[in-house]
């Protein structure tokens, strides 16, 4: 009876072991076939635990990137900055452009937080530094070397929606300009379009010098177009499944 007791309480021990956190990682894990998510999860754990949450380099995520590299799907991936919502409330509906949280990393991590703790094994989700109290976070690092792998696959037509309710739509400090943009190679990219969303209240938009930065920014080779569509006409494209994904602005 004693053994039974211990192995029942070890056994019950060993699940409640399993955080809140490891449990959303591992399901959302699983809803994409062909990957080994005990795997997947074992290189991100290693990126960060038993570490100083303010000392985890871009870096640290390179074998994460390793166990669940991205697919190139040529013409139909999608960059955003400072538009989350509008560019998924898009992709959540229609089946046009691929963005990062449609790949296995970025879904897993999608709205989540967590860290390390030098001599811990554990993954906190609170008490985590915040995005700009350190270069070096948990979280940012993480952000940074998905951006640059998912950049890296890019090919043919990329997309990328910008936000025309902001002073500067492409801000220099984002992760679409610092990260994303220079890896676009003219020998993969053919086109960089931006779609910029224009809200009632916009203050900026194709025309806003930003733009130009970016113009010139991108690789030499790659043409570059800008068009202002309005959210409206997002939304709609969004819910009539009848108007062909080229056709939406
Ligand atoms: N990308 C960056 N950040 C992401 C992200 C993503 O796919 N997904 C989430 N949830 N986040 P922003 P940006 C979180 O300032 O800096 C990729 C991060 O916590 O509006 O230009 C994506 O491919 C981060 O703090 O935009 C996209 O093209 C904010 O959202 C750019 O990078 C960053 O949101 C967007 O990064």
């Amino acid at each position: 009876v004693i053994v039974v007791l211990i192995v029942i309480s070890a056994v019950v021990f060993g699940l409640t072991l399993k955080s809140a956190f490891e449990s959303t990682f591992l399901s959302r894990c699983e809803k994409f076939d062909q990957y080994d998510c005990k795997k997947v999860w074992d290189a991100f754990q290693q990126a960060y635990v038993n570490k100083d949450p303010c000392k985890v380099p871009v870096e640290a995520y390179d074998p994460l990137i390793a166990a669940a590299p991205f697919k190139p799907q040529c013409n139909r991936m999608m960059f955003w900055s400072k538009t989350k919502d509008v560019v998924h409330g898009f992709t959540e509906k229609r089946d046009c452009f691929v963005t990062l949280e449609d790949t296995l990393l970025g879904s897993v991590l999608d709205g989540l937080t967590w860290c390390g703790k030098e001599g811990s094994k554990d993954t906190n989700t609170t008490g985590c530094p915040g995005w700009s109290d350190c270069e070096n976070n948990t979280v940012r690092s993480f952000w940074i070397r998905a951006s640059a792998a998912f950049a890296d696959v890019a090919c043919g037509n990329v997309t990328a929606m910008l936000n025309g309710s902001i002073n500067t739509p492409f801000n220099p400090t984002s992760i679409f300009a610092s990260v994303e943009v220079p890896r676009f190679i003219a020998s993969r990219v053919k086109n960089l379009n931006v779609v910029m969303v224009i809200q009632k209240n916009n203050i900026s938009n194709c025309t806003d010098p930003s733009l130009k930065n970016l113009r010139q920014s991108i690789d030499t080779g790659i043409t570059f177009s800008c068009k202002d569509v309005s959210e409206s006409r997002i939304q709609e494209c969004g819910s009539k499944p009848q108007i062909a994904c080229r056709t939406c602005w």
